[in-house]
């Protein structure tokens, strides 16, 4: 990769008086969890109508929640990577909250209270847009439970009696809007949005880089290839998140 990139991201890195970080299923790859896109990524074997919407949890609940639960089983085996705790050391050197991430795996949280120690995690905590897959929510009533194993029977809520399901946002579901509202402030304020691991195809995800640039800031892409994102970026880096992200950011 260029010498001069590297130096105007490490520039653009210390000169930001804020900066935001987008993150998708790019920067846990390295953690072995499967991305959404990419060859042998999850869509791959499923199409995203026939799970991750809540027209298939009402019309085939069995199916979406054992799909989550083979997702949850593989998770469970993952750790956090370099790159998410490089960029937790980032956010709590700079005592500032700014991390923004569409994935649903826990481990930019794991990764912050690992790096945190005993200083509290908050700074690097993330903005979970599309919520977290170790959750489970209510259907109906919006009670929220840590997710428990798939039993035989479809679980329920005591509650309401209506189904109990992962606490992700699905697609043609709302994010929720303080949730957004906050992630949205961060971007437009920010001098600098790293995008981190997105094909940046997933709005309204996708559109808070550009709120940064639109309000004159600059967006450097960190990704194994282009995406629909690199266009904007001022600059690109291309390379692993787990071996950019700590040599981008460490000495910043
Ligand atoms: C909503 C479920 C109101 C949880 C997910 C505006 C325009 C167009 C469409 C829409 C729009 N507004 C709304 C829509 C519809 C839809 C949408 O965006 N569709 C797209 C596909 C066209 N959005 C919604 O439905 C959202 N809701 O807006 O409500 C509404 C509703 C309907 C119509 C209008 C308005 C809800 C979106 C949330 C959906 N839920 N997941 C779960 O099970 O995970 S999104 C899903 O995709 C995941 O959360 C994932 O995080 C997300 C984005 O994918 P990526 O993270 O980018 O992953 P991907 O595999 O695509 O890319 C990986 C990248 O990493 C690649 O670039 C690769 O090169 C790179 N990479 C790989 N390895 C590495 C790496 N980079 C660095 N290092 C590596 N080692
Ligand atoms: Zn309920």
């Amino acid at each position: 990769m260029e010498q001069g990139q590297w130096r105007e991201a490490r520039r653009l890195v210390r000169e930001a008086g804020r900066v935001v970080a987008l993150t998708g299923a790019g920067i846990s790859a390295e953690s072995g969890v499967p991305t959404f896109r990419d060859a042998g990524g999850l869509w791959r074997s499923y199409r995203p109508e026939e799970l991750a919407t809540p027209e298939a949890l009402i019309r085939d609940p069995r199916t979406v929640l054992e799909w989550y639960a083979w997702r949850r089983s593989r998770l469970s085996r993952c750790r956090p990577n370099a790159g998410h705790r490089a960029l937790a050391r980032f956010f709590l050197k700079r005592g500032e909250a700014g991390l923004v991430t569409q994935n649903v795996d826990g481990l930019h949280t794991h990764a912050a209270l690992e790096e945190a120690g005993d200083a509290p995690p908050d700074p690097a905590l993330p903005i979970e847009l599309h919520g977290a897959v170790g959750r489970d929510r209510c259907n109906g009533c919006e009670t929220r439970w840590p997710a428990e194993p798939l039993a035989d029977s479809l679980p329920r809520c005591a509650s309401c009696g209506d189904l109990r399901r992962p606490d992700v946002v699905l697609f043609g579901e709302t994010l929720d809007p303080e949730v957004l509202e906050r992630a949205r402030l961060l971007a437009e304020r920010a001098d600098l949005c790293l995008v981190v691991g997105t094909s940046a195809v997933v709005y309204p995800a996708a559109a808070l880089p550009l709120a940064t640039r639109e309000s004159g800031g600059h967006i450097v892409e960190v990704n194994v290839r282009s995406t629909a994102l690199t266009e904007a970026a001022t600059i690109a880096l291309r390379g692993e998140a787990g071996t950019v992200l700590p040599a981008l950011l460490d000495c910043c």
